[in-house]
């Protein structure tokens, strides 16, 4: 049981061609308009990304990609929203944190580009490495696993080392799954139904679930209708964050957080742990969850995360 609550990632995709909301939030007003809205409904941090990856989606260039998203971490920065960045890419990493972004969230966790990894080493920004074995044009070709999750924990820990290898502080580090990504929708059930073993690692895990396809499917009328749309998928993905709370996880990254925090407040309440922090004091600390107790989170705000 849980302790506290995660830190609610609230997703803001700057794209035309994102599964769930893109083209919703392409220029850089709507974009940031859409971002306070996230935070009104209890949002943490903003994680802002310019490259769509949708299975089947093709790669932009790096120039197209910075253009969309570093004017919406520079105002929403300067308007001292927290913001990550969603990028494979060093040059568009190093570009957001030079505007404000506090933490790097990498999907590709370092095997997109080796300049990632001495980056982070560099500027001690958090850095989520998310399991990954392909770009998003190939990835659902890649989906032979012997064991899901003993094989998404062993190739993430691999992620690690090199890490490590580069110079990067362990407590730099935030692992996510990567549901979706090289993931049919058993692998994503069967990662969830033991996230545990990911947590046990001892290191931060983030937790993607929102609005994916895997829920669609799930909430689709019967086997053979098509899946449910996105937008239908909020209760489901709430139900999931808040599962994903109880083992432990330390984020959960979400396209409409209001939904996600009533279900956790309920479990919350439940597990008798008291207020919900970061709900009501939005600037103070929150609970960092490591695998081996709660610290504090507020450390992240100075781009640090000391577990
Ligand atoms: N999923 C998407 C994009 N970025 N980042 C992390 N860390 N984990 C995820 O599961 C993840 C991600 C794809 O979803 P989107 O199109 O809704 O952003």
């Amino acid at each position: 049981m849980f302790g506290a609550r995660p830190w609610v990632l609230g997703v803001l995709n700057v794209t035309p061609d994102s599964f769930s909301d893109g083209g919703l939030w392409n220029a850089t007003d709507t974009a940031v308009a859409h971002a306070h809205q996230l935070i009104a409904d209890g949002a943490e941090l903003i994680d802002i990304g310019g490259e769509s990856t949708r299975p089947g989606a093709h790669r932009i260039d790096p120039e197209t990609e910075r253009r969309r998203v570093i004017p919406v971490i520079t105002a929403l920065a300067a308007d001292g929203v927290l913001c990550s960045v969603d990028t494979t890419r060093a040059e568009v990493a190093q570009a957001a944190i030079a505007a404000g972004a506090v933490l790097v969230n990498d999907v590709s966790g370092g095997l997109a580009d080796p300049g990632m990894a001495p980056l982070v080493a560099e500027t001690g920004v958090p850095w989520v490495l998310m399991h990954w074995r392909g770009h998003s044009d190939v990835m659902q070709r890649l989906t032979t696993y012997d064991d899901v999750v003993v094989d998404v924990r062993t190739e993430l820990l691999r992620q690690v080392e090199a890490a490590l290898a580069a110079g990067v502080d362990e407590r730099s580090l935030i692992l996510d799954p990567g549901l979706g990504f090289a993931k049919t929708s058993e692998h994503n059930w069967q990662l969830l139904r033991r996230l545990d073993e990911l947590v046990a690692v001892g290191l931060p895990v983030l937790l993607g679930a929102s609005r994916k396809r895997f829920l669609g499917d799930l909430l689709g009328r019967d086997q053979d209708s098509p899946p449910r749309p996105p937008a239908g998928r909020d209760v489901a993905t709430a139900a999931t964050s808040m599962l994903a709370a109880q083992h432990g996880v330390w984020g959960v990254r979400v396209h409409e957080p209001l939904v996600t925090l009533d279900a956790m407040r309920v479990a919350v309440a439940v597990a008798g742990a008291g207020e919900s922090p970061g709900r009501d004091t939005p600037t103070g600390p929150l609970a960092v969850h490591t695998g081996s107790g709660f610290v504090d989170g507020a450390r992240l705000r100075a781009g640090r995360l000391e577990v």
